[in-house]
């Protein structure tokens, strides 16, 4: 019995320690953001009162009897002064769920609340959820889109990996009571990184999203589409236009996705969003930007060439390595923009910028023109500006 005391006290003060380390910017200088030395959150940020039963008489050994595999992919959301992430949490048994952790300054001390999201299901129980994008609409609700998956009901009993994606819907005032509304309904055969634009366009709610053919694949139809619905309570895509595609031997030619809902600036709409391409080492995500029209949300404004954030270092290495991802950044008053940018399916960062230096990269670094040549010549030309410069 002492020892089982010990042993919880133990768990108690290695998870405190944790909590309440804080967080140092990396000493790597880019201009364009900041990485933090420490992840935010990561499987051993979720409470050990979710883990262990805590009674000697029903867990003498004090054995795990739930596990978490990994805390990643996170919604955020400024909320009551307090930065909001609605983390997916990935138990052992592969299973995704998501929890609310909240620091009182983005950066560090992140702790998550009492209780796991409780997320109510439609007729149609979802097998795993993940990927939420939480957006304040003007509308007064706030939204949190996801991914639903399903086991492809058509798919022989020897396939237990075919399956289907969609867009969840669900609503909250306070992010604990959440209001599930159907699945968006689209004309494609699955969806992935749906994503709420936070203001209504010609009175009607507005989607990001991503039509594929197949699961893994996003196949032709493949690319950021955007489509409108006149009501969210039974949210119907007709046409979806393809406003940023896959291009050939580009860092998204396989297939790409919106991130967080796009940040509303004097000078348009800036977007993250993750590109992948197929290595021989397997997919490769990394997060790269662009700008859309104030007035035309579905005019590319500009849009550098290549990648935004790649994964570094032990970014690198994970459950699916090579991956960063993001579907959750706050941009606050002050023009300070967290981005929670998740490593390789295993752990969540963030990185901090400004408004100005986004909207700098997007309007002034060249963009992609697509081939060897063209990227000498641009190299050529900031050559030929330095060279009349004193330094
Ligand atoms: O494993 C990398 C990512 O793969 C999927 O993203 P996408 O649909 O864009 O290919 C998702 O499962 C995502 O959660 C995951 O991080």
């Amino acid at each position: 019995k002492t020892n089982f005391k010990q042993h919880i006290t133990q768990l108690a003060s290695k998870q405190n320690e944790l909590l309440k380390a804080p967080n140092q910017k990396a000493e790597a200088i880019n201009g364009l953001f900041d990485r933090y030395k420490n992840p935010v959150l990561t499987a051993a940020h979720v409470p050990f009162t979710w883990k262990y039963d805590l009674n000697p008489a029903t867990n003498p050994y004090l054995i795990e009897r739930f596990g978490i595999n990994a805390v990643f992919n996170a919604g955020a959301i400024k909320w009551r002064g307090k930065y909001i992430l609605m983390a997916r949490v990935e138990g052992t048994d592969r299973k995704s769920f998501f929890a609310i952790a909240e620091s009182p300054n983005g950066i560090d001390n992140f702790r998550f609340w009492e209780y796991p999201v409780v997320m109510p299901e439609t007729d149609e129980p979802d097998t795993n959820v993940y990927d939420t994008r939480l957006v304040q609409h003007e509308d007064g609700w706030i939204y949190g889109l996801f991914c639903t998956e399903r086991r492809d009901p058509s798919a022989p009993e020897g396939d237990q990996s075919a399956a289907i994606a969609q867009c969840g819907i669900a609503r909250t005032k306070n992010l604990t009571n959440w209001e599930r509304l159907p699945d968006l309904q689209t004309k494609s055969a699955q969806q992935r990184n749906v994503v709420l634009h936070p203001e209504f366009v010609n009175g009607k709610y507005a989607f990001y999203t991503r039509p594929q053919d197949s699961f893994i694949e996003a196949g032709n139809g493949g690319g950021i589409g955007f489509g409108l619905s006149s009501s969210l309570e039974n949210a119907s895509i007709e046409e979806e236009i393809v406003i940023d595609k896959k291009i050939y031997h580009t860092v998204y030619e396989a297939k790409n996705g919106q991130g967080p809902a796009p940040i509303k600036t004097s000078e348009g709409w800036l977007h993250l969003a993750h590109g992948v391409r197929n290595t021989a080492a397997g997919l490769r995500y990394v997060l790269y930007m662009f700008m859309t029209d104030l007035n035309d949300l579905t005019k590319v404004t500009h849009k550098p060439g290549g990648y935004f954030l790649a994964p570094e270092g032990e970014e690198r290495v994970g459950d699916v390595s090579n991956v960063v991802f993001c579907n959750g950044w706050i941009a606050d008053e002050d023009g300070t923009v967290y981005i929670y940018y998740a490593s390789s399916d295993s752990r969540l960062h963030v990185a901090t910028t400004t408004i100005q230096q986004l909207l700098d990269y997007v309007k002034h670094n060249p963009e992609d023109r697509l081939r060897s040549a063209t990227s000498v010549e641009t190299i050529i030309s900031i050559i030929d500006q330095n060279k009349n410069l004193a330094w």
